[in-house]
């Protein structure tokens, strides 16, 4: 099957794509704030509770025996979609946010003291940044950044010197939600396990577009969201390293994480169930393993190979465009560009855009340090999924003359009174 017929049929299977929006059909360059779902995934959540609704790993009725074995087998979908070594290391969160929050309160509890470092990136979105500091405040312990260049690329040369005897956790993106940069992790985890120190991969950004092997990289915990993964919202996974998640207490007390209670103490379920307290998201749960399913099926050569034309063409095309800033150069990149366009705020970019069906983002993308770094109140942003096409990116530059047209070059004219606004 040539690239367009494989697209063209990706595309039939995300309904929302027919929609019209203010009368021009819908052009969907969010991705990294979430993704489309395919009808598999509509399909599941449909039937999950017109054919299976009941509560999980607790009643021997018929139902209840049905929709724990369709739970339990979305464990084994994100065991083989990550390829963990155990399905008892993939537990369900409700995203990667809480995933991250999990380890800062559960690890950070029990092993962070005062004094103690926790290392993080320059390009780390708001999710890894407030829990380390939170934890850093609660225990007196210290947050040390890994740099980055102007390229949005870390400085690892001297990554070496940041670790010492009070490191307790390096936890880093795979890929920045807010410049597209793909770090390189295999050299990175290389280095911190070389100094003792485990790893915590936020992978919110690159589970979506790369085959992920958490035993191939070697990383202690995984965190990635089911909504950016074309998976409903509600839903994500903590993958951890069996010995770690043993060792960590619970995060949160209730039904389906003990073993025993009585007033005087009680005793806590085996993992994965001891980080799952209460009734999870059922029908998301079994919902996301059908997207993780569908993407399998696509196949990570098609996906890899057709989001790096993506990103080859929109950087050509938005590089050439006059006045158009990229934020984030690195040499690696997943389907992520953030821009500026000179003399125009990036929300009134956004909000021409949408007059013609185009949905981007704008703002700071919860990474106010990157945009701190590169010295911009907000960027422009596009990101790519499997269903985008050449002619989305053709008709976000047609957008962008139009934008051009009501917002001529601040070379040509006075700063814009729109502009002037916003910045108040
Ligand atoms: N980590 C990264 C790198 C992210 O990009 C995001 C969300 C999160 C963590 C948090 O994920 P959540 O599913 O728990 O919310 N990023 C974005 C974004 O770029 N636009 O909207 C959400």
């Amino acid at each position: 099957m040539s690239s367009n017929t494989t697209v063209h049929n990706i595309r039939a299977d995300f309904p929302i794509l027919q929609k019209t929006i203010h009368g021009h059909p819908l052009v969907y360059l969010d991705n990294a704030a979430t993704t489309q779902k395919p009808q598999c995934v509509l399909d599941a959540l449909n039937q999950y509770y017109s054919g299976m609704n009941a509560n999980i790993h607790r009643g021997v009725h018929q139902l209840s025996t049905i929709a724990t074995q369709a739970f339990e087998n979305a464990r084994a979908s994100v065991q083989k979609f990550i390829n963990a070594k155990h399905a008892k290391e993939c537990i369900f969160v409700r995203g990667a946010t809480e995933a991250i929050n999990l380890v800062a309160a559960s690890f950070g509890g029990k092993f962070v003291n005062s004094g103690d470092e926790i290392l993080i990136s320059a390009m780390e979105h708001h999710s890894n940044i407030v829990p380390w500091q939170m934890l850093c405040q609660t225990k007196g312990a210290h947050l040390k950044i890994i740099p980055m260049n102007k390229q949005g690329e870390l400085n690892l040369e001297t990554i070496g010197q940041l670790f010492n005897k009070k490191t307790k956790l390096l936890a880093i993106t795979h890929a920045s939600n807010a410049l597209g940069t793909r770090n390189p992790l295999s050299e990175i985890i290389q280095s911190a396990h070389a100094h003792h120190v485990p790893v915590l991969v936020d992978g919110a950004q690159s589970a979506p577009h790369l085959k992920i092997d958490v035993q191939a990289l070697d990383c202690d915990f995984f965190t990635f969201s089911s909504h950016k993964t074309y998976g409903p919202t509600g839903v994500g996974v903590l993958y951890g390293k069996t010995h770690l998640l043993e060792a960590m207490p619970p995060y949160q007390g209730g039904g389906e994480m003990i073993l025993q209670v009585n007033f005087e103490k009680s005793t806590y379920n085996e993992i994965p169930f001891k980080f799952e307290a209460g009734t999870p998201a059922i029908a998301e749960v079994i919902a996301f393993g059908n997207a993780l399913e569908y993407l399998e099926r696509l196949g990570w050569d098609f996906i890899t190979k057709h989001e790096k034309t993506l990103l080859q063409d929109a950087t050509e095309k938005l590089s050439a465009f006059p006045g158009l800033k990229i934020i984030g150069t690195a040499k690696e990149k997943v389907g992520v560009i953030s821009f500026t366009l000179d003399g125009v705020h990036p929300h009134d970019i956004g909000s021409i855009l949408d007059q013609f069906g185009i949905a981007i983002r704008t703002g700071h993308h919860c990474a106010m340090p990157i945009m701190n770094f590169f010295n911009v109140p907000a960027t422009a942003r596009a990101s790519f999924g499997i269903y985008n096409t050449i002619d989305d990116i053709d008709k976000l530059i047609s957008g962008l003359h139009e934008v051009r047209r009501i917002f001529p070059s601040s070379a040509l004219r006075a700063p814009s009174p729109v502009k002037q606004e916003k910045e108040k």
